[in-house]
């Protein structure tokens, strides 16, 4: 019985995250969902991210938490449009969480959408919202064994970021090894190497996305 009502969650997610994408494609907004660890950096990625793009693009943040607001209001000096989601304790955004958020944020007046994920490595990765890519955020503090232990997580990745390389000496960490367990896991996703404190770091990411952002706009 618990199984099926499961099953029945999951059917209803995916349907709802289709309408999503749908939505997206529909209205041109590339939209990237940001997953990890609690801390990995997610939200000073989006930082330093936005503060680069928000001259030449409209953009918009979904932002999901437990019970704060406090990544929000991090990003509240940018004057863009954001929407909070509080979870209420769940470890997860689900598509039906984001198509409310969605429906409080005028998107025709955006052009890339962020979500950022609730922080944690396993249940994200089973929930589709209906994003173009999706954006693992892996910082090298969580050591190098992790990709094989969450390979869910890394497996659905479009994008993996290794952050905080200027950690790597601290934490005894050897990047090239952590790199290559990743590829051996997920073939396909883009992996790159980034401080995300530091904004010179983020050249590669940041042309990456305005890749994405004109290719959808353009589709
Ligand atoms: N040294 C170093 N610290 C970083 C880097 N990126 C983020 N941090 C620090 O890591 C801590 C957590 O960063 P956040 O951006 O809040 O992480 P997050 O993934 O958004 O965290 P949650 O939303 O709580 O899951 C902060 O103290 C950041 O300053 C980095 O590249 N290098
Ligand atoms: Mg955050």
């Amino acid at each position: 019985m618990e199984i099926k009502v499961l099953r029945n969650v999951m059917i209803k997610n995916n349907s709802v995250g289709k309408d999503n994408r749908e939505l997206f494609i529909n209205k041109k907004v590339f939209v990237a969902n940001l997953v990890s660890s609690p801390g990995a950096g997610k939200t000073t990625l989006l930082e330093n991210s936005i503060s680069s793009l928000a001259a030449k693009y409209k953009v918009g943040v979904i932002e999901g938490d437990l019970y704060t607001s406090r990544d929000a209001e991090r990003l509240e000096k940018f004057n863009i449009p954001i929407v909070q989601i509080n979870t209420e304790g769940g470890c997860h955004l689900d598509a039906r969480m984001v198509r409310g958020a969605i429906n409080e944020l005028n998107i025709d007046n955006v052009d890339v959408l962020f979500i950022e994920n609730v922080g944690n490595l396993v249940c994200p990765s089973s929930f589709d919202l209906g994003e173009h890519k999706r954006i693992l955020v892996y910082s090298i503090t969580e050591g190098e064994d992790k990709p094989k232990k969450y390979s869910t997580m890394f497996s659905t990745a479009d994008v993996v970021i290794i952050n905080k390389v200027d950690l790597s000496k601290a934490c005894k960490i050897n990047i090239d090894q952590v790199e290559n367990e990743i590829r051996s896991i997920n073939k396909k996703a883009l992996i790159l190497k980034v401080s995300a404190l530091e904004p010179n770091s983020l050249r590669e990411w940041l042309l990456w996305l305005e890749g994405e952002i004109e290719r959808v706009k353009k589709s």
